[in-house]
């Protein structure tokens, strides 16, 4: 069984989530998303509008996600690979180069971001309407 892991806030879920998700979840058979907790995204600077319980009822109900673990700091990932015996680490592209490292324990792929929509923009738009 080919393992995926992918990390983020995932704040008012949009397409480009879901894109990245379906992309992470057909490079293998089992997709874990290390979801970061409110603590930990406000060491990010990011105050999300969903609380960590609710972002996680949320992926928890994604066809793509089959598990979701706690995001509680920068330093987990490795630990998180070799714990869950992960074969490929997935992020979004604007992350090009900053998990390198995991490169010794699985295979790490960023993928293109998809154009058009944030989390940011949704919330600005909301906003000025
Ligand atoms: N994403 C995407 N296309 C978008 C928006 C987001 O592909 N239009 C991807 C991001 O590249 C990321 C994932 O969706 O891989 C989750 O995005 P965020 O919730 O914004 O994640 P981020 O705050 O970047 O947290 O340790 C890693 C961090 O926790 C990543």
């Amino acid at each position: 069984m080919k393992k995926v892991i992918t990390y983020g806030t995932f704040d008012l879920l949009h397409w480009g989530h879901i894109e990245l998700l379906k992309r992470a979840k057909s490079l293998g058979d089992y997709l874990i998303v290390g979801l970061s907790t409110d603590e930990f995204n406000s060491r990010k600077h990011k105050e999300a509008y969903h609380s960590f319980e609710n972002r996680k009822k949320i992926l928890e109900a994604i066809r793509y996600v089959d598990q979701v673990i706690p995001e509680i700091n920068w330093e987990q990932k490795l630990k998180d690979v070799e714990e869950n015996n992960i074969d490929i680490f997935v992020m979004g592209d604007d992350w090009e180069g900053e998990f390198d490292y995991l490169e010794r324990s699985c295979e790490v792929i960023y993928l293109p971001r998809t154009v058009g929509i944030s989390t940011t923009k949704i919330k600005t738009e909301v906003k000025d309407q």
